[in-house]
C-alpha cells in the first residue's frame, strides 16, 4: 500500500480527519500501525524504517509504517517517497507546513489502519526492534490499553536542564494520576487505537503530546504497563529547544492540572493559605490590636482566589459532556 498523500493546509482542516479514514475499502484492519513523525531525519530515517520493518516482518503481524514528513527542509521526504517503492508496508504522509510532532502523531493515529498504534521516533534512539514485543503484550492482555517503553537512562540534549524539569513534571503527573509513572515522556509506546480516539483532540502540537496521552489513559482508568528499555544516543540533532520547549512543558503542566484534576492540585495550597492567613489574623489582633497586617490580607486573598479558580475549573471539568469513560 505505497500511498503517498499531500495535505494542503489551506483548504483541509486536519483536526477533523474522520476516524473512518483509518479503515481501508474492504473494511479489513491491520494489527499494527507504526506512526513515525519525521522532521529533517534524512541521515537515518531509512535505517530506522528498515529496523522497524525487519522486526515486524519476522513477527507475523499485519502492519504498516506511517511516516509523516512535516515539511522537512532536507531530503527526508524524497527518501521516504523513494522507499515506498521498495517497502510495501510503508505509507507516507507529507504536509506543506510544519505543525509539530504532536500534530503529526494525532493525524497519524486518526489515519492508522491498525487496531494497535505504535508511536516512536525516527532518530535511532528507541529500541524499535522491540515493537512486536510491545504489540504482543497488548494482544495477550486485554486489560492493558497502553504499553510504554520506560527508559532506564536519559540521553537527550540539554540533559542537565531537562532531567530536573522532567522530574518535576513527572511528580505532578504522578500526584494527579495517583500512581507511579516510571517514564512520562517516553517516545516509544503502543496503545489501542479505539481507546485513544476520544483523547486525540487533547493532544498539543508539540513534544508534550506523549505526556498527554499517558495522562489521558491513566485518568480514565485505562491500564498502562511499563516495560524497561534502553535509550541510545540520538543520530542527528534533536528538535527540542530548551527555552521554547521548557515554556511548553510549563504550559503542559498547567493544562494537565486544569484538565485532569484541578481540585487535587489547587485546593491544598488554597486551604494552606487560608489557614495561615486565619492564624495570622489571630496573631495580628494580639500583637497590634485592631490592625490587620497587609500580608495577612494578601494571604487570605491569594487563598480565596486560588480556591475560587479551583472550584470553577472543577465545575468545568465535571460538566464536560463528552467524557468517554472513567472516574468522574
Ligand atoms: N512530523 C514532525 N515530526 C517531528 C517534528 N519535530 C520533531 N519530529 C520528529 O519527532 C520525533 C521526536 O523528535 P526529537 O527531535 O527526536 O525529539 P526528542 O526525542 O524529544 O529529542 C523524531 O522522529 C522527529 O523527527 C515536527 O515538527 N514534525
Ligand atoms: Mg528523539
Amino acid at each position: 500500500m505505497a500511498v503517498t498523500g499531500r495535505f494542503d493546509h489551506s483548504n483541509a482542516d486536519l483536526s477533523r480527519v474522520p476516524a473512518q479514514i483509518s479503515r481501508d475499502n474492504n473494511g479489513t484492519t491491520l494489527d499494527v500501525t507504526v506512526v513515525l513523525p519525521c522532521y529533517n531525519e534524512q541521515a537515518h530515517v531509512l535505517a530506522e524504517i528498515e529496523r522497524i520493518t525487519a522486526a515486524l516482518d519476522t513477527s507475523g503481524l499485519r502492519y504498516e509504517v506511517l511516516a509523516i514528513d512535516d515539511a522537512s527542509t532536507d531530503g527526508t521526504l524524497q527518501l521516504l517517497r523513494e522507499a515506498t517503492g521498495r517497502c510495501p508496508h510503508l505509507r507516507v504522509l507529507a504536509f506543506h507546513r510544519n505543525g509539530g510532532s504532536g500534530t503529526a502523531r494525532r493525524i497519524g493515529t486518526l489515519q492508522a489502519r491498525g487496531g494497535i498504534v505504535v508511536w516512536t521516533d525516527a532518530d535511532m534512539t528507541y529500541p524499535n526492534e522491540r515493537i512486536p514485543e510491545f504489540v504482543r503484550l497488548l494482544l495477550s492482555q486485554p486489560q492493558v490499553d497502553q504499553v510504554v517503553g520506560a527508559r532506564t537512562s536519559e540521553q537527550g540534549s540539554h540533559k542537565f536542564l531537562r532531567v530536573p524539569a522532567k522530574w518535576l513534571i513527572r511528580k505532578i503527573a504522578e500526584r494527579l494520576a495517583g500512581t507511579r509513572i516510571p517514564d512520562l515522556n517516553s517516545g516509544l509506546r503502543a496503545f489501542r487505537r479505539d481507546v485513544s480516539l476520544p483523547y486525540l483532540r487533547l493532544l498539543p502540537p508539540g513534544f508534550s503530546c506523549v505526556t498527554t496521552i499517558t495522562m489521558a489513559f491513566l485518568h480514565n482508568q485505562h491500564d498502562v504497563q511499563y516495560v524497561p528499555i534502553d535509550y541510545a544516543r540520538r543520530s542527528g540533532t534533536s528538535k527540542f529547544h530548551f527555552v521554547r520547549d521548557a515554556y511548553r512543558y510549563i504550559l503542559q503542566v498547567l493544562r494537565m492540572v486544569m484538565y485532569f484534576n484541578p481540585l487535587k492540585v489547587l485546593m491544598p495550597p488554597s486551604l494552606w493559605l487560608l489557614a495561615v492567613g486565619t492564624a495570622k489574623i489571630g496573631y495580628d489582633l494580639v500583637a497590634h490590636p485592631v490592625r490587620i497586617a497587609t500580608n495577612t490580607v494578601l494571604l487570605l486573598c491569594a487563598g480565596l482566589i486560588i480556591g475560587a479558580v479551583a472550584l470553577l475549573a472543577d465545575l468545568i471539568v465535571r460538566s464536560r459532556i463528552d467524557w468517554p469513560t472513567g472516574n468522574r
